[in-house]
């Protein structure tokens, strides 16, 4: 189904753009048309359809993964001589993600071929999620969550960040992921003033306020979310912070539900949460990322994102302040844009007062 939507647009780009042949590079691009696991392959599309081209160590798992794609294997030859011998182009597409090495190598094979760059082809044919990708982000999205409950009893002074993202990561791996879908964030103390304050050997203490951003892979797919943990009673201060990340969270949230779909104005609506209160420059990253093959993919809900929200799309909202030299607090959750957006969380935004 995937290839069939996916070849009514290449074969409209190959006659707009007067082209013999697309060459898609990027792994989960492939996974994602041909459900291709493995490492290494290039994906042609040319007036025949689709082919997949791969060498020795892939051939026998590649004709059983791809069903409906031809395979074709290389072995001992340079890649533009393959294609010159395979389908003799005048024009060929190339996604953006081939390195400028190996564009440069691919040229000087294939003197008499004009190269043009496409952007986002696959990207854009990937923001709307079926539902057999939905259960999977799903349920990277429940091992996490069920693993993060697991070791909330870790959270003790002395314990170090590194501690609990490691029994976090064993955790959902021996739940099933195939590992985490980025390097855990565990920022405790001054430290939770970093976004990315990724778990270090700082050991955590009491009164300390926890930033942990962890996510796995389920079956390709990942997750994402951001929780708070507490060591004692949150200050007045901390309290103050979390209302208002909770309210941009909220408010942007509602604008998706009333119908906004721009996604630089659903950053706006949170942003002017902050800014009523003197603090917009404290919050410095974008709302949100779509999730899926890859942790941050599109569309991008940030101040100069072009994209819209899509039906089917899967997408973060985690707005976040950050007070340098003190604390931070950053809320994300996962959702999923049927009519209206649908949180595929089970946790509470809380905090968690241990
Ligand atoms: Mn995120």
């Amino acid at each position: 189904m995937r290839l069939e939507k996916a070849e009514g647009v290449f074969s409209k780009i190959l006659e707009e753009k007067s082209l013999d042949l697309i060459l898609i590079i990027k792994m989960v691009n492939i996974r994602y048309l041909t459900g291709f696991t493995g490492t290494s392959g290039y994906l042609f599309y040319s007036k025949e359809g689709f082919l997949f081209l791969t060498d020795p160590r892939y051939t026998e798992q590649a004709r059983k993964e791809c069903s409906g794609v031809e395979v074709e294997e290389i072995r001992g030859e340079k890649l533009s001589d393959w294609i010159e011998k395979r389908f003799s182009p005048k024009r060929m597409g190339i996604e953006q993600w081939m390195s400028v090495g190996a564009l440069e190598r691919l040229k000087e094979g294939l003197k008499n071929v004009e190269v043009e760059v496409l952007l986002d082809l696959v990207e854009d044919l990937r923001v709307s999620k079926d539902s057999e990708e939905k259960e999977r982000i799903k349920k990277a999205l429940e091992l996490a969550e069920e693993s993060f409950t697991e070791v909330l009893d870790l959270f003790k002074p002395g314990v170090r960040e590194r501690d609990i993202a490691l029994e976090l990561e064993w955790r959902m791996r021996r739940k099933g992921s195939t590992g985490v879908s980025f390097s855990i964030i565990v920022a405790s103390g001054s430290r939770s003033a970093m976004p990315h304050g990724v778990a270090s050997e700082k050991p955590i203490e009491r009164g300390d306020l926890v930033i942990v951003d962890w996510g796995c892979v389920f079956d390709g797919y990942c997750s994402d979310i951001t929780r708070v943990v507490k060591l004692g009673r949150l200050s007045g201060d901390e309290k103050r912070i979390w209302s208002a990340v909770y309210d941009a969270h909220m408010r942007a949230v509602e604008a998706v539900a009333s119908g906004e779909r721009d996604c630089k104005k659903i950053h706006r609506v949170a942003h002017s949460v902050f800014d009523e209160i003197g603090l917009g420059d404290r919050f410095g990253h974008g709302l949100g990322h779509g999730v899926g093959l890859e942790i941050h993919e599109k569309p991008s809900l940030s101040p100069l994102s072009e994209d819209k929200l899509a039906t089917g799309a899967v997408f973060t909202v985690e707005p976040g302040i950050y007070l340098p030299g003190e604390f931070g607090i950053r809320l994300e959750n996962i959702y999923y844009l049927d009519e209206t957006p649908v949180c595929l969380n089970s946790l509470p935004l809380d905090v968690f007062e241990l």
